[in-house]
């Protein structure tokens, strides 16, 4: 399957670069009670008192999962050559088969539109009766995952263009279990570098699950890696524990050995058994990209007061396990709503880099957005001229890294399709193209909707956003 767009014409952007745009399942789609779906860990988490911000949930969401005809028509009016979702694990792990017809019937839907179908299959919902058999720290969930990609590959097969394995692990193992932000809450550093290695080998367990029923698929995985400025002891030490963790395994390189040093107080990494980094080491067709912005960091000294740009504020548990004497700078400029910075510059500088160590490995931004408070204004319309600004602004980073530095980038998704779920942030952030009205549901086209159907369109002609 080919997607429709990319047609070269003059444009720098390779033959078949691909338009997008993604979501994920809790998110968006609600229904939580429906068709059988059991519990997943972010449903116990968010309705858990003081989770999450105004103790929303996404019990509701968006509703997409009764809207989303609506949806995809929506998809189709931009000119979407591809649609990132990601499949509900909790609908399939029930067992009942109208789970499953619901991907089934929208896989459908999207090729019906000439819209490629890219389907992540774990982005963060565990179902909470794995947790509560110990959750990713505990190595037999690796292989409850590998049988949940079968059967999924059973049914969807090689009607997914682009199978993606995780999306973003670092937050599944280091938000989920050290800095107990995101579900399941726990604050257990050695349980987290655990859970990091559980979910490699669930990577390279279900790819292998996955690339036997689709052969003619794309197989991928989805990091979130953190592009790292600073002193470079302090650059190195994250680096390890938020990018190389999960990179070196990925590519055939294992464990990097100053990660294991770094961590040696935490755990003996014994939970790494014979063969698993060859199972890890899958072929990847495409390695998924997500960026938001850079992280600026130096070794503190122990005396001044503590800058704690990533979030955590001192005396809580960090994400950043084996990074105590790290310290996260504030950066000046603009940012978005979640506080973060905004610098482009860091989206071209992350893909010079994987470029650079990775030769040979296409990537693919999966996710890139930001979000803004935005309101519809008296006139109907949602004017989000930041949001376009960022778009703009990072469409040409990338295009700087594909033309100057001819990094191998085969395409962009736009986070996100729709206003949804922001995690323990609820619904206060917003980073959709398609405003939502979470009292009525209704969808919106902000401004910025309307601007990337136009700068697909220009792409497409060789004019180029
Ligand atoms: O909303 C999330 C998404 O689920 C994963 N990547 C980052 C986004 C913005 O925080």
């Amino acid at each position: 399957m080919t997607p429709r767009s990319g047609q070269g014409g003059g444009s720098a952007l390779p033959e078949g670069f691909v338009w997008g745009a993604a979501t994920a399942s809790y998110q968006i789609e609600g229904a939580v009670h429906e068709d059988g779906r059991v519990p997943s860990i972010w449903d116990t988490f968010s309705h858990t008192p003081g989770k999450t911000l105004n103790g929303d949930t996404g019990d509701v969401a968006t509703d997409h999962y009764h809207r989303w005809r609506e949806d995809v028509a929506s998809m189709a009016e931009l000119g979407l050559d591809a649609y990132r979702f990601s499949i509900a694990w909790p609908r399939v792990a029930s067992g009942d088969r109208r789970g499953l017809d619901f991907y089934s019937r929208l896989v459908d839907a999207l090729l019906e539109n000439g819209i490629a179908p890219y389907v992540t299959l774990y982005h963060w919902d565990l179902p909470q009766e794995l947790e509560d058999a110990g959750g990713w720290p505990e190595r037999s969930t690796a292989f409850r995952f590998a049988e949940y990609a079968a059967q999924v590959a059973r049914v969807l097969g090689d009607r997914v263009h682009t199978w993606t394995t995780l999306n973003e692990p670092w937050c599944s193992a280091f938000l989920g279990y050290a800095a107990g932000v995101h579900a399941p809450g726990r604050t257990d550093p050695a349980a987290a570098l655990a859970a990091a290695h559980h979910l490699n080998l669930a990577h390279g367990l279900a790819s292998r699950e996955l690339r036997a029923a689709a052969p003619a698929a794309q197989h991928s995985i989805t990091l979130n890696l953190h592009h790292l400025r600073g002193e470079p002891e302090a650059v190195r030490r994250v680096d390890a524990v938020a990018n190389r963790v999960f990179l070196d395994p990925l590519t055939g390189r294992g464990y990097p050995s100053d990660l294991l040093e770094d961590t040696a107080a935490i755990t003996d990494w014994g939970f790494v058994r014979d063969g698993d980094e060859k199972t890890i080491a899958a072929p990847l067709d495409t390695l998924g990209v997500n960026y938001y912005s850079p992280t600026l960091v130096r070794i503190w000294d122990g005396a001044s007061p503590r800058d704690h740009a990533d979030g955590h504020k001192q005396g809580e548990a960090s994400p950043f396990v084996g990074c105590d004497d790290v310290e996260f700078v504030e950066q000046p400029g603009p940012r978005t709503a979640m506080g973060w910075p905004v610098d482009a510059t860091g989206l071209e500088e992350l893909l010079l880099r994987l470029h650079r160590d990775h030769p040979g490995l296409p990537l693919v931004i999966t996710e890139n957005g930001a979000a803004y408070h935005d309101e519809p204004t008296p006139d109907g319309r949602v004017h989000d001229t930041d949001r376009i600004a960022y778009f703009n602004d990072h469409i040409a980073a990338m295009r700087r890294a594909i033309e100057d530095g001819g990094v191998d980038v085969r395409g962009y998704f736009a986070w996100s399709l729709l206003d949804n779920f922001e995690w323990a942030y609820g619904y206060d952030r917003r980073f959709g193209l398609i405003h939502v009205d979470y009292a009525t549901g209704e969808r919106r086209w902000k401004d910025s909707a309307h601007w990337y159907r136009r700068a697909i369109g220009r792409a497409r002609r060789g004019e180029l956003p």
